[in-house]
């Protein structure tokens, strides 16, 4: 069996934006409220495209296309709400998807269907998660979130999951 590497593209915030999201996430006591714990602030990201397991000797060409590929502009998402994926046990801090944003999506759906990927269907929920191993029935309501976090998204990322270690951003693009 080849080897395979564990991807996905996502949005990588800057150092402020972290902070921002970590002050958000304490002031609304999401871990005391939902338990869990806190996805470390190095690791905050914002999925576009998980790709999962991807042979190793693929990945150059992925990243080859992606780098052909014509994204659709810079766009602002408004992290404006929190939400829970109760199956996942995770909460987070999410965002409308603005068009360019789903244009961007779509694009690299394109790029990681020509590669022979297969990605799952389900409608692109933009968010970032902030917590993980929330309780099954948590007790708490979801707290609103009185500033929202604007996100000026000038790049995107191809970053590597291993366990037991940061994410690593593998390669970043433009959005333009
Ligand atoms: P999550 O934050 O909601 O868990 C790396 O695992 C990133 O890819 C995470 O942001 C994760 O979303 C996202 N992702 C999307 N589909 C996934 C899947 N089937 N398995 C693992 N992660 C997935």
């Amino acid at each position: 069996m080849s080897a395979t590497r564990r991807l996905f593209l996502a949005l990588w915030p800057d150092t402020a934006l972290r902070a921002a999201m970590v002050e958000r996430t304490e002031r609304a006591r999401l871990v005391r409220e939902f338990g869990g714990r806190r996805v470390p602030a190095h690791n905050l990201h914002l999925t576009l495209v998980f790709l999962g397991n991807v042979a190793a000797e693929r990945v150059d060409a992925l990243i080859d296309e992606v780098g052909q590929s014509t994204p659709p502009g810079p766009f602002t998402l408004r992290l404006d709400r929190f939400g829970t994926f109760p199956p996942a046990r995770v909460a987070w801090l999410g965002a409308a998807p603005v068009p360019a944003a789903l244009a961007l999506v779509e694009m690299l759906i394109g790029v990681a269907c020509r590669q022979g990927l297969r990605i799952d269907a389900r409608s692109w929920r933009p968010h970032v998660t902030l917590v993980r191993g929330i309780d099954a029935r948590p007790s708490g309501l979801l707290p609103a979130l009185d500033e929202p976090i604007d996100w000026a998204v000038r790049d995107f990322a191809l970053i590597e999951s291993i366990p037991g270690r940061p994410y690593q951003v593998l390669r970043t693009w433009p959005v333009e």
